[in-house]
């Protein structure tokens, strides 16, 4: 069995990012115990105007402080957070974007949520998505799973005894029909609309559970679309393009998939800020071409 260690050298990783993923995806441990003492909110909003769950506050706090110990990481950008951390000492030049427990409002409801983070090795956090070095994210649901890219396609492990094994890889995101949309319907705009009665009309499967990368990891196994349309009302949609859509598209791209607003791929927007917020569309390749020949 491959693990996580061994992919990465065969990947070609220098022991600097190796020793961060590996970093990284070790906080699963320590995150998925504290679930059971942070299953409130914790009385705060983040830049966003989210409320933050507790365990969104104790699982930034937890990362961060990991990061900012290794001493490998210059910039740190969280969504949990208004500013960027920086540390000048860092001996490299990694810089770190996270949603460091995406899908919060599951927690309570104990269903799946997860960990998505970016890595840059050009110590800065405002880079758009295709300068990406990796993207990872880790599961937390009945198993905890590690999805990886190191920009060599797309690989799946399994934590087991504290060693993350290899279950699935390359993964290909086949044409699927899968498809989940937020924001409430009679706030769509008329385009989405179309785009999502097509869908419909060709078989679409609704899958949508309110938690965007467990969303997201059924679309990349089964193919389909998730959505966070524009609405009527919020022309920028409410997810973020630094924390949560650069480093998932990255993954739907080494997958064979794509990731749009609509109209342009994601991955080539120079974010203005750490919370640009960005209409997402990702999933299957023919899917996202659909989508942009009716947005046109
Ligand atoms: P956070 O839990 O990190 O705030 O993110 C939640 C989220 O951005 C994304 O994971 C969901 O897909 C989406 O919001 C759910 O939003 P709705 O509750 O409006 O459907």
């Amino acid at each position: 069995m491959t693990t996580l260690n061994e992919y990465l050298d065969s990947a070609g990783c220098s022991s600097e990012l190796k020793e961060l993923i590996g970093l990284i995806s070790m906080q699963a441990v320590p995150i998925r115990e504290a679930f059971i003492n942070n299953q409130s909110y914790s009385g705060t909003e983040n830049t966003s105007g989210d409320r933050q769950a507790a365990l969104d506050v104790w699982s930034d706090e937890h990362i961060t402080d990991a990061l900012m110990r290794s001493g490998l990481v210059s910039e740190i950008a969280s969504e949990e957070k208004p500013d960027i951390v920086r540390n000048p000492k860092a001996g490299t030049g990694f810089a770190v974007v996270m949603d460091p427990l995406d899908g919060s409002s599951l927690i309570q409801v104990n269903l799946c949520v997860g960990t998505i983070v970016g890595i840059y090795d050009n110590s800065n956090a405002l880079s758009m998505g295709r300068d990406l070095k990796a993207a990872m994210y880790m599961l937390y649901g009945p198993m905890t799973v590690l999805t990886v890219s190191v920009g060599k396609g797309v690989y799946i492990f399994a934590l087991k005894s504290g060693v993350y094994t290899l279950l699935d890889g390359p993964v290909k995101m086949p044409e699927g029909n899968l498809y989940g949309s937020g924001a409430l319907k009679k706030d769509w705009t008329e385009k989405h609309s179309e785009f999502i009665s097509a869908i419909e009309k060709d078989g679409g499967k609704l899958r949508y559970s309110g938690s965007f990368v467990a969303d997201f990891h059924q679309i990349l196994k089964y193919g389909g679309v998730y959505c966070y349309p524009a609405t009527k009302d919020k022309p920028e949609g409410k997810l973020r393009l630094v924390y949560e859509a650069n480093p998932i598209g990255f993954i739907a791209e080494q997958a064979g998939g794509l990731i749009s607003d609509g109209k342009n791929d994601l991955l080539d927007i120079v974010p203005q800020k750490p919370d640009h917020k960005t209409p997402i569309y990702v999933g299957s390749r023919g899917i996202i071409k659909d989508l942009e020949r009716i947005m046109k």
